[in-house]
């Protein structure tokens, strides 16, 4: 699945201008990836390289993307299409498809840029890409640009030739998806940390970024859903439903949930877990963790056109009709009721 390392540096070295996406609703990994690579482009390279996301970058990662110059289509939808179109080459990272960046996929699938993928995620669109570099062994997508970078004539295999904002970007990118070391870790994520302390990454300011400056909202809610929201069932399933008045009553900002899911994980004999948090547009989003030997992805195709990695998944769950998307449960008020009957049908398969 891996793409041939001399087209890519052919390719880089041979455009202008360049765009680099990420999915919906971005982590530590997508934002990361992004700001990593837009660095080694513009610092390493001499290029110019512009970030586009389809929507709001959390405020909790804010210290990575602050003053990046970051476009945010939901924002600013005119500059967002003048940029992919003026675009020759655009990196896809942290989703396998261009279906992932929402109302950015239109002008992504008609751009003429040769377009890259690097990812981390199963069954890439191998049909949407020119190049990919996509591999599931592995922590995060800033491990596999870490690797892809190291290759490049710029660095010549020596993280310390990194630009110190592109070292910072991947070790916080690589630390969220990893949950810290909890999960995904394997021997190169190890030795993608070495190397990146090694070449003078602070990895206890990262820590401390990513880390130590969540508002209290956050804190309350998460005591709110632990005592009074989080249901287990007889099966071994927990989940949470967040909905747009608990969202409201909290003030609830972006990102400010992230990590939720996986607490029920840490009772014993629960076996998956799920968040779904109320969109706006008529769904919920849905958040899947699984243990080990439970299929978090096969849930999320099967149940919430969705997927992801094996005990990491999400998709929606759709609670009213929208752009012809037809909806699994007639109100928002039916979502337990088919959590309940799904997880109790899913797990008494496993
Ligand atoms: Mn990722």
């Amino acid at each position: 699945m891996n793409g041939d390392f001399q087209i890519l540096h052919e390719k880089i070295a041979s455009s202008g201008r360049m765009v680099i996406t990420a999915h919906t609703h971005p982590d530590g990994d997508a934002v990361g990836s992004c700001v990593a690579l837009r660095h080694f482009l513009t610092e390493s390279c001499g290029k110019s390289a512009t970030i586009i996301l389809p929507d709001t970058l959390p405020g909790n990662l804010a210290f990575l993307w602050e003053g990046e110059n970051v476009i945010v289509a939901s924002d600013s939808p005119d500059e967002a299409r003048a940029a992919v179109g003026q675009a020759d080459m655009v990196f896809m990272l942290d989703g396998n498809s261009f279906d992932r960046t929402a109302c950015l996929e239109q002008d992504m699938l008609s751009s003429g840029a040769f377009k890259v993928l690097i990812d981390h995620h199963l069954d890439p669109r191998c049909d949407e890409f020119d190049i990919m570099f996509s591999r599931t062994d592995v922590s995060s997508t800033c491990e596999v640009l870490y690797y892809l970078l190291l290759t490049m004539p710029e660095t010549a295999s020596d993280p310390g030739k990194l630009p110190e904002a592109s070292a910072r970007a991947l070790m916080a990118g690589m630390t969220t998806d990893t949950n810290n070391f909890a999960n995904s870790v394997f021997p190169g994520t190890f030795r993608m940390a070495s190397e990146l302390i090694a070449a003078g990454v602070d990895r206890d300011a990262v820590l401390e970024s990513l880390y130590s400056h969540y508002r209290e909202n956050r804190y309350r809610l998460m005591g709110f859903m632990l005592g009074s929201n989080m249901t287990i069932t007889p099966d071994g399933a927990a989940y949470f439903i967040l909905d747009k008045e608990i969202h409201d009553r909290f003030g609830i900002q972006e990102g400010e949930t992230d990590g939720f899911v996986n607490i029920p994980l840490g009772i014993g004999g629960i076996r998956i877990s799920l968040f779904l948090h109320e969109d706006e547009r008529g769904f919920f989003r849905v958040s899947i963790r699984s243990r080990k030997n439970i299929m978090a992805s096969d849930m999320a195709v099967k149940y919430f056109h969705g997927g992801g990695h094996p005990n990491a998944a999400g998709g929606k769950l759709w609670f009213r009709e929208s752009d012809g998307q037809p909806a699994d449960i007639c109100s928002r008020e039916e979502a337990a009721a088919y959590i309940e009957k799904i997880t109790h049908e899913f797990l008494s398969g496993q």
